[in-house]
């Protein structure tokens, strides 16, 4: 009576809820590379290649454990190309009295399996995903009845329910919930950042970066340099690296942006916690024993922590809870097609321009970058939120639909109308200047709004204010924007209406 389980790319995790319910000696995993979900976006080559590889090595260590895999690499000739396509082949030729699957991580592959469920003559149970701190249910739990759902009450909650950084009267250590406040300093002062580790290529990645460089290769971004982790023992040295040599400037630094600095003190650890060679409750003790060992300050180890167990759980929460409505979400009506700059065509912005060769390069950027840089462009320029989601879900190697979503959608484009954000993170080109070295190196002028070489981002944020007036000027935090707006010399609106015309025309031609 041999059970299968099958084992998703983004479920690298040896205590996942579906192993647990298989014998390792008797029963099978199924592991298998697709078409199907290397293509559905044009993922980055550097994103496939970590997976690939992650996957094979996560293959091989489960044999090593004595567990039966069947694993299916990309260019095997009888590869179907789906995974549903490949659990029937699998099926047929096993022939399983059970199989068994941990939730997958985004609705698409979710109905997916649910639809196969249908038409399967074999049980399929599907499990919990037992590697997040909230569970679906109790995100919901949370939710009901509440008018606003805000992080900082869902992150208050988490925090009371895994007692981390709480005191024995079950108020948070320190004082307060949250040292944000302390968290935007800029950068530019800071000439060298901790070096990072790199893992070189072995036999498994060699094999996958060939196979990536041949099926791949007109997908956008480079796929070497390749140092990535790309098992559990690799990630775990890169999560106490950064705790030992990161975190304690985390907090201070964590919005600044810098030329050539892709990374700061983030931990850039986000690939590894959301294919599982990570799991989230470690990473918080981790970083709770540094404070409570002082090698880190409190505002850099709430902000990590925030991070994780405030802000990925309630992002997760927000997906399951909305979708699939969620991803129809198109508050402002935002129509503009996604410019080739995005894909790397020249731009005198020299901050998009950067983020998206660092993007390129790595198949990352830190969280302020992807917010208040293409982002930020993205909401002002009115870009189609269904096109830049996209476009976010194929250029990180973080990247899965539950997590990458509600981040774009909700957060950066403010598409869902303010279920997650209090207001739009619009900004002129005054925050990029104030938070990076970017305008140092570009050819238009952050403090100029009008004139030749004026920063684009200027007109359009005010232009982004008029345009959406109506929806927006009742907003408490965009009071003195508005104030500021009613208040305008009517020329100079004016002159703002012509520049941006000027800008949209500059764009759409590819002149921007
Ligand atoms: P750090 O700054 O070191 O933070 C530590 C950890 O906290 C991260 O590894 C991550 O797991 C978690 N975290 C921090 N912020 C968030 C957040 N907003 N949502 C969820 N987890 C968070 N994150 C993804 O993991 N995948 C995505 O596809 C993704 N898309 C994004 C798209 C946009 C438009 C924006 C604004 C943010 C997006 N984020 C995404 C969130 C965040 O930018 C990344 O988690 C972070 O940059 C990863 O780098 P890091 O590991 O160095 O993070
Ligand atoms: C992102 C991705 C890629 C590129 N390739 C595979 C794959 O070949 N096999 C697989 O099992 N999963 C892959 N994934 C992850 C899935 O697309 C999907 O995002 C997650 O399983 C979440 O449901
Ligand atoms: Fe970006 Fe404007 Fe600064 Fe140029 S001047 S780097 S476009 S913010």
């Amino acid at each position: 009576m041999t059970k299968l389980c099958i084992i998703l790319g983004d479920q690298l995790s040896e205590t996942l809820s579906a192993l647990s319910e298989i014998n390792r000696h008797d029963d099978v995993v199924l592991m298998c590379e697709v078409k199907e979900e290397a293509t559905y976006v044009s993922h980055h080559p550097k994103k496939i290649a970590f997976l690939f590889s992650a996957m094979r090595h996560f293959a091989q260590t489960l044999r090593e454990k004595g567990y039966c895999v069947r694993y299916i690499k990309f260019d095997n000739p009888h590869n179907q190309g789906s995974l549903t396509k490949e659990l029937i082949r699998a099926v047929e030729e096993i022939k399983p009295s059970a199989i068994i699957l941990t939730e997958p991580g985004e609705w698409r592959v979710l109905k997916m399996f649910e639809e196969l469920k249908k038409k399967l003559t074999v049980p399929l149970t599907i499990y919990e995903d037992n590697r997040f701190l909230c569970t679906t249910n109790e995100f919901k739990h949370w939710a009901e009845g509440k008018k606003q759902l805000r992080m900082e009450f869902f992150y208050r909650m988490m925090r009371q329910k895994h007692r981390i950084l709480i005191d024995n009267h079950g108020k948070p250590i320190g004082g307060s919930w949250n040292y944000d406040a302390q968290n935007r300093n800029h950068a530019k002062h800071i000439h060298a950042f901790p070096e990072r580790l790199e893992y070189p290529e072995d036999r498994i990645t060699a094999e996958v970066i060939s196979l990536v460089a041949t099926h791949f290769s007109r997908h956008f971004g480079h796929l070497r340099p390749f140092t990535l982790a790309v098992t559990r023992q690799q990630a775990l040295s890169e999560a106490n690296y950064f705790i030992e040599n990161c975190l304690v400037s985390f907090g201070d630094y964590q919005d600044a942006m810098l030329t050539n600095e892709t990374t700061l003190y983030h931990s850039k650890l986000s690939f590894y916690l959301n294919a599982g060679l990570l799991l989230p409750k470690e990473l918080c003790h981790m970083a709770e024993q540094a404070y409570l060992k002082q090698q880190a300050p409190l505002n850099s180890v709430e902000g990590f922590i925030r991070q994780i167990l405030g802000w990925r759980e309630y992002i997760r929460g927000i997906y399951w809870h909305f979708m699939p409505a969620y991803k129809e979400m198109n508050h402002f009506h935002a129509t503009r097609d996604l410019p080739a700059l995005f894909w790397g065509a020249d731009t005198k912005m020299f901050c998009v321009k950067e983020v998206v060769r660092q993007t390129s390069v790595e198949a990352y950027s830190h969280h302020i970058q992807r917010l208040m840089i293409t982002g930020n462009f993205a909401l002002l320029a009115g870009i189609n939120p269904q096109q830049v989601c996209d476009w976010y879900l194929a250029v990180y190697a973080d990247a899965y639909e539950w997590v990458e979503l509600p981040n774009t959608l909700g957060m950066a484009l403010y598409a869902d109308g303010g279920l997650m954000a209090s207001k739009p993170y619009a900004a002129s080109g005054k925050y990029i200047q104030r938070m990076s070295n970017f305008c140092k190196s570009c050819a238009y002028n952050p403090n100029d709004l009008l004139g030749e070489k004026a920063c684009p981002f200027n007109s359009l944020y005010w232009n982004f204010l008029k345009q959406h007036e109506e929806k927006l000027k009742d907003n408490p935090r965009l009071h003195y924007a508005y104030m500021n707006w009613q208040k305008m010399d009517p020329d100079k609106k004016e002159g703002i209406h012509n520049k941006v015309q000027e800008v949209f025309a500059y764009l759409d031609s590819g002149r921007l």
